[in-house]
């Protein structure tokens, strides 16, 4: 039986809950984020917001000089994880084969001939029962499902099937929409005069090779619409971390501590939601001159015990990062992630940390 893929993406998610929950926001210019006075970054903007230019990742100052009456709402995490949750129940009546992606979005495996009808279900599931609308793409392979889904954004379904259509689908793109290629490879495409996906296609492969290594192979293959990932239920994150730009630059140690302190705080508790340990604990800090350092510490052991986490990051903090300038962002990850059906790898070092505990 053929697979066909399925992906699925929210629109303006995080701000489509909150006009969905507070009427008075809905068809408003509203973005979900940060202050401007505290220079907050905007997570996602409504729709309507979007028409002034406004977008994900903008400063929060920059997107009220694009739009006055633009509204700021606090990032609610807990209301749109349990969003999220609601949607995965929808996708679960569907496929057995889901790859989440983000707290918005997943590809799902069909191996019926339904693809179509179960797309179109979805979509009116989401929107009957929780209140949303999704964007759906359908295709061959997760690349072209998810170029589907974002083509006819928001409340979008389109389908990607036919040789002829994919092949004339993909002529029309500009490089940008090529897997993997976001501003710096865009840029140094244009040098090449790559403009457009179906230039990739034409283009003296060796000389591609020679500027890329190994990723021109895959660039060549998704421009021809090939993508050979299987969809995978098992997705982990690598790592997890949270950063913030302070309301103004920090050089007070305490004040440090206390931001250190809680940021660790609430990722040792989503660790502990996913029932998982971990071992590097890394501190990213963004100098008032934009100077960007990382400083990390591996535990000799795998934990999800705050006390010791937190005592490895203050210790990078106090140890690691100078204080002769002041601090403008603070952030922090934990990785080497271990998940509860994983095996311990023990190595050496953590025979010897465990002994010298008995
Ligand atoms: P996206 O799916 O990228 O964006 P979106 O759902 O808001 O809008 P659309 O898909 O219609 O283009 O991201 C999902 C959510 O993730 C988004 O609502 C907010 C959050 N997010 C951030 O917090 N920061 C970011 O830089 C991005 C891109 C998303
Ligand atoms: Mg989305």
């Amino acid at each position: 039986m053929k697979k066909t893929i399925i992906h699925v993406d929210m629109d303006a998610f995080y701000a489509s809950i909150e006009q969905m929950d507070n009427p008075q926001y809905r068809k408003k210019p509203i973005v979900v984020g940060g202050n401007p006075e505290e220079r907050g970054v905007v997570c996602t903007a409504s729709y309507e917001a979007r028409k002034y230019g406004i977008k994900s990742a903008m400063s929060s100052k920059k997107a009220i000089q694009l739009c006055p009456n633009l509204i700021f709402l606090p990032v609610r995490m807990d209301r749109y994880i349990s969003v999220s949750k609601q949607i995965h129940k929808v996708f679960e009546q569907y496929s057995d084969l889901i790859e989440p992606v983000s707290i918005d979005e997943a590809f799902l495996e069909i191996t019926s001939n339904d693809a179509i009808k179960i797309g179109l279900e979805i979509k009116k599931k989401i929107k009957n029962e929780i209140g949303l609308t999704a964007s759906v793409g359908i295709s061959i392979n997760k690349y072209l499902a998810k170029l589907a889904s974002d083509h006819k954004k928001p409340n979008g379904f389109f389908i990607l099937i036919q040789k002829n259509e994919i092949e004339k689908f993909l002529s029309q793109l500009p490089i940008r929409k090529l897997w993997g290629v976001g501003p710096k490879t865009e840029k140094e495409l244009h040098k090449l005069g790559i403009y457009m996906i179906k230039d990739i296609q034409r283009y003296d492969q060796k000389v591609l090779f020679d500027k890329f290594g190994n990723k021109a192979f895959e660039m060549i293959n998704y421009s021809k619409g090939i993508d050979p990932r299987p969809v995978e239920n098992n997705y982990r994150k690598k790592s997890i971390g949270e950063e913030n730009t302070f309301p103004t630059d920090v050089d007070n140690i305490q004040l440090l501590k206390q931001h250190l302190y809680n940021c660790c705080k609430r990722l040792t508790r989503e660790i502990k939601r996913h029932q998982c340990l971990i071992k590097k604990v890394t501190i990213k800090v963004k100098y008032q001159d934009f100077l960007n350092i990382t400083r990390s510490i591996t535990l000799p052991h795998y934990t999800d015990i705050f006390s010791e986490i937190y005592y490895i990051a203050e210790n990078i903090l106090v140890n690691k990062i100078s204080l002769n300038k002041k601090i403008r962002l603070l952030g922090v990850q934990f990785s080497n992630i271990l998940y509860s059906d994983e095996p311990i790898q023990l190595q050496i070092s953590d025979v010897v940390a465990k002994e010298g505990a008995n």
